[in-house]
C-alpha cells in the first residue's frame, strides 16, 4: 500500500475517532452496499433490437461522444472497465431491449431468458448481481404515446405481456445469480395537452398492472417496483403513472417504490421522501440521477442532493431497505468515465454520510440543535477524502483522478476504434 495514502488514513482515523466516530467500521458497510449501474449509458438507451427503433418515450440523450458501444460484448467490455474502477461489488441493471436475439427480429412479446443468457453467465464470472427493466417504449406500440394504459385492448395485451416476460427474465436472472433481482416498470404514458379524461387511463394501468403481477414469484427471485414520474417531453400535462398512483398502487399491492430523483418538480428533492414511505413499505428502490431544469439525466455529482439522498439511507439504517440504481445518460462525454464518475460519487456521498451520521445524531438526540448545527458543518471539512483514498487502494482501483488516465488509454485504444 502507498505509504502516504496509509498515513492520512491513520491520521484521519484519529481525528474521526476524536469525535466518537469509527472510519473503519464506516468502510466495513460501505463495502456492503451495492450499486446498480444502469447499461444504458453506455450506448444512449438504444438497446440490441434487430428492427431499427429510434429513442422514443421522451427519452432524449444528448451529444454525439465518439466510441458508443454498438453490441453486448463492447458494452460488456466497457463495463468491465468501469467496474475496474469503481471501489466494492456492484450491480448491473439491464433493459429487456438489451437481449441478444442473433439477428433476429424478437419483439417484445416474445423475449425469454434465453436472450439473456449472455448477460447472466457474464454476471456469473464477475460476481455482479442483475436487475431488470421491461422496455414500453422506442417501439411502434408505444409510438402514440401509450402502453399499459392504452385505449386498445390489443395494445394493452401487448404490454401486459412484455411485463410478464420481463418478471420471469427477473426471476431467472435471481436464480442463476443467487441474488435478488429487481424488476422495475416505467412506462411513458401520458399526454402533451390536457386531457379530457384523466380516469380511465389510471383505471386501465391499475388492471394492467394487476394482470402483470398476477403470477406470484418467489421475493427470494425477483422483486416488482413501479416507477412514478410527474412529466416528461411529450406528457408535459399528464403522466398517467403519477406519484401518487404509485404510491397507492405500491402500498395497496406490496411493491417497490421507484424514486427517480429527476422525476419531481425541479426544486422537489426525494431524500425527504424516503423515511416517509418507508414507513408503508418494506423496500424501496432508488433511481439516482441529476435534473438540471427538467429530468435531464445529467451524471450524477457530489452535490447536496446526493448527499442528502445518502445521509436518509444511512442515518435512518436503511442499507438493505433502500436499493440503488443510477439512471442517467450523457453522451456528450466518455461514457465509461460518467459510469464511473456518477457511481464513485454515490459512494463517495454514503460514506461522508456514515462518517458524519454519529455526530451529529448525537447531538440531536440531546435536544442540542446549536450543536448539531455546529457540527454538521464542521463535517464538511473533515478528512473523509483520506478515508476514500484508503478505500479505493485497499480494494485494489485507482486512487483519486488516477481512474481517469485509464479511461482515457482505454478510449485511445478502444473506443477510438469504433465508428
Ligand atoms: C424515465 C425513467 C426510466 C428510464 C429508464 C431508461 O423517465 O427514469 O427509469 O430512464 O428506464
Ligand atoms: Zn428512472
Amino acid at each position: 500500500m502507498n505509504n502516504n495514502i496509509e498515513k492520512s488514513f491513520s491520521l484521519a482515523l484519529e481525528r474521526y475517532s476524536d469525535l466518537g466516530v469509527d472510519a473503519n467500521r464506516a468502510l466495513k458497510i460501505l463495502s456492503t452496499i451495492p450499486i446498480s449501474l444502469h447499461c444504458w449509458q453506455g450506448d444512449d438507451v438504444g438497446g440490441f433490437e434487430n428492427f431499427g427503433g429510434t429513442l422514443g418515450g421522451g427519452l432524449v440523450a444528448t451529444g454525439n461522444y465518439p466510441g458508443k458501444a454498438r453490441t453486448p460484448d463492447e458494452l460488456r467490455a466497457d463495463l468491465e472497465k468501469a467496474y475496474s474502477l469503481i471501489p466494492g461489488k456492484h450491480r448491473l441493471n439491464l433493459h429487456a431491449f438489451y437481449g441478444e436475439f442473433g439477428g433476429k427480429k424478437v419483439d417484445r412479446d416474445e423475449i425469454t431468458p434465453e436472450h439473456f443468457k449472455n448477460w447472466i453467465s457474464w454476471a456469473k464470472k464477475n460476481g455482479l448481481g442483475l436487475d431488470f427493466n421491461p422496455t414500453c417504449f422506442s417501439h411502434p406500440k408505444s409510438a402514440d404515446g401509450f402502453t399499459l394504459s392504452h385505449a386498445d385492448k390489443s395494445i394493452r395485451k401487448f404490454w401486459i405481456e412484455h411485463c410478464i416476460r420481463s418478471r420471469e427474465i427477473g426471476a431467472a436472472m435471481g436464480k442463476a445469480l443467487g441474488k435478488t433481482c429487481v424488476t422495475n416498470v416505467w412506462i411513458p404514458d401520458g399526454m402533451k395537452d390536457t386531457p379530457a379524461d384523466r380516469n380511465g387511463p389510471r383505471a386501465r394501468l391499475a388492471e394492467s398492472l394487476d394482470a402483470i403481477f398476477k403470477k406470484a414469484i418467489s421475493p427470494k427471485l425477483n422483486l416488482d417496483a413501479v416507477e412514478p414520474k410527474l412529466f416528461g417531453i411529450g406528457s408535459e400535462s399528464f403522466v398517467v403513472g403519477s406519484h401518487e398512483f404509485y404510491l397507492g398502487y405500491a402500498v395497496s399491492r406490496k411493491k417497490l417504490l421507484c424514486l427517480d430523483a429527476g422525476h419531481y418538480h425541479p426544486t422537489e428533492g426525494i431524500a425527504d421522501k424516503i423515511s416517509s414511505v418507508m414507513q408503508y413499505l418494506p423496500e424501496i428502490l432508488l433511481h439516482v440521477s441529476r435534473g438540471v431544469r427538467w429530468d435531464s439525466d445529467h451524471v450524477v455529482i457530489l452535490n447536496d442532493d446526493l448527499l442528502a439522498i445518502a445521509r436518509e439511507i444511512v442515518a435512518n439504517g436503511f442499507e438493505k431497505r433502500v436499493l440503488i440504481g443510477l439512471d442517467y445518460f450523457d453522451a456528450s462525454i466518455n461514457r465509461v468515465a460518467a459510469w464511473t464518475i456518477g457511481t464513485r460519487n454515490m459512494l463517495r456521498a454514503l460514506l461522508i454520510a456514515l462518517l458524519e451520521t454519529p455526530l451529529i445524531r448525537t447531538a440531536e438526540a440531546a435536544g442540542d440543535f446549536t450543536t448539531r448545527l455546529a457540527l454538521q458543518e464542521e463535517a464538511k471539512s473533515l478528512p473523509f477524502g483520506a478515508v476514500w483514498d484508503f478505500y479505493c487502494e485497499s480494494q485494489g482501483v485507482p486512487v483519486g483522478d488516477h481512474w481517469l488516465a485509464e479511461v482515457k488509454s482505454y478510449e485511445k485504444t478502444v473506443l477510438s476504434k469504433r465508428n
